[in-house]
């Protein structure tokens, strides 16, 4: 896809997006190149966290300049090549050859567990698009995030976002949608747990790749992963929480199954995570038990859920647990956006 822009419509951009936790996780793709998942995926983006970036393309560079948290310039390696990768995407449709400049800063430190490839790639897609001159539309927009990393497909929209696996081949009908925004479900809460331990030693997509090729599980969480979606779809628009936290409990249980039984074996838990794992389970089984439920990524941090009037009770109980190091309790956060103030 070509579109032409002329160089009057180059300018300085910058946009703020939120990274978002999985209910339904996507794990596993079907195109590495073109990041298509295997399965379908739903999230909610975070409202207490953000990445800024700013781009422009300028005459004079020879080559992309990226800075990330105010002091790192990168100067190549994986995270460079990355970038770099998405910024050809887009230079390419524009048809515009200059380098750029890109200036980006993350709000939570990347120890807090939280994927910052989601709201980077979605506040970059809608930075890079601006300053380039294109003007793209919000399904353009998450088919571009998409590029840079799957997950950020669904940083694009605020509230509880759907990004659909897609039959075709060249990915045109694998994109996010929004379930239900910000305001729809201004109660639900996801309490981030920062846990303490070590970074994790293999990243998402070698990892994901790794469970694809090797895991015996791998067709049992395809079989099933519909029903998942269809289940907290459901949830969703029925404002049942007990049933969208039950079956998204579930399903992070299916995906670090398939994890275990990955050769060599990806185990992201640590006795942290199983304190807070057990936890949960031992508030909910209570007698008028606490109705809070967990998930977790790749990586030993884990999200607990609950409502807004069950947050302070559950804090309560989080946070002195062995192995905890700080809780952010996040609502549902906005849409990726345009800002006004720029990084440089
Ligand atoms: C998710 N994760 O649905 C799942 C659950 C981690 C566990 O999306 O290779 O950084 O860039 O597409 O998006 C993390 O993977 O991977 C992820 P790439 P990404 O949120």
């Amino acid at each position: 896809m070509s579109d032409i822009v002329s160089s009057d419509k180059l300018r300085k951009a910058t946009a703020i997006a939120h990274p978002n936790i999985a209910l339904v996780k996507y794990w596993g793709k079907r195109d590495e190149k073109l990041i298509l998942p295997q399965n379908g995926s739903i999230s909610m983006t975070l409202d207490k966290f953000s990445t800024k970036t700013t781009v422009e393309f300028l005459e004079g560079l020879e080559k992309d300049f990226i800075m990330l948290n105010s002091d790192v310039v990168l100067e190549g390696g994986v995270e460079y090549e990355k970038i770099v990768r998405f910024l050809d995407i887009v230079r390419l449709r524009a048809g515009v050859v200059l380098k750029a400049k890109v200036v980006s800063e993350n709000d939570f430190p990347t120890a807090a567990g939280l994927a910052s490839s989601a709201s980077g790639f979605a506040a970059l897609a809608v930075a890079c698009s601006t300053a380039v001159g294109l003007d793209l539309d919000k399904k353009e927009l998450s088919i571009l995030a998409r590029q840079g990393s799957g997950s950020a497909s669904r940083s694009v929209y605020g509230g509880f976002v759907e990004w659909y696996r897609g039959e075709k081949e060249d990915g045109t009908d694998s994109y996010a949608e929004q379930l239900i925004d910000e305001s729809g479900w201004g109660s639900f809460r996801m309490i981030a747990v920062e846990v303490v331990g070590e970074e994790k030693k293999v990243k998402s997509r070698a990892g994901m790749k790794q469970t694809v090729q090797t895991s015996p599980y791998y067709q049992s969480w395809l079989d099933t992963v519909d029903k998942d979606l269809e289940q907290v779809r459901k949830g969703l628009s029925g404002g049942n929480f007990k049933l969208v936290c039950e079956v998204a409990e579930k399903n992070c249980l299916k995906m670090h199954s398939l994890m275990l039984t990955t050769k060599p074996s990806l185990v992201y838990w640590n006795s942290g995570t199983m304190n807070v794992i057990r936890k949960v389970i031992s508030m909910r089984d209570e007698d008028k038990g606490t109705e809070c439920y967990f998930t977790i990524d790749a990586g030993h941090h884990i999200c607990v859920m609950c409502e807004g009037k069950d947050v302070s009770n559950v804090q309560k109980e989080l946070e002195n647990l062995e192995g905890v190091k700080g809780l952010t309790i996040c609502s549902p956060g906005d849409d990726a956006k345009l800002v006004d103030e720029h990084l440089f």
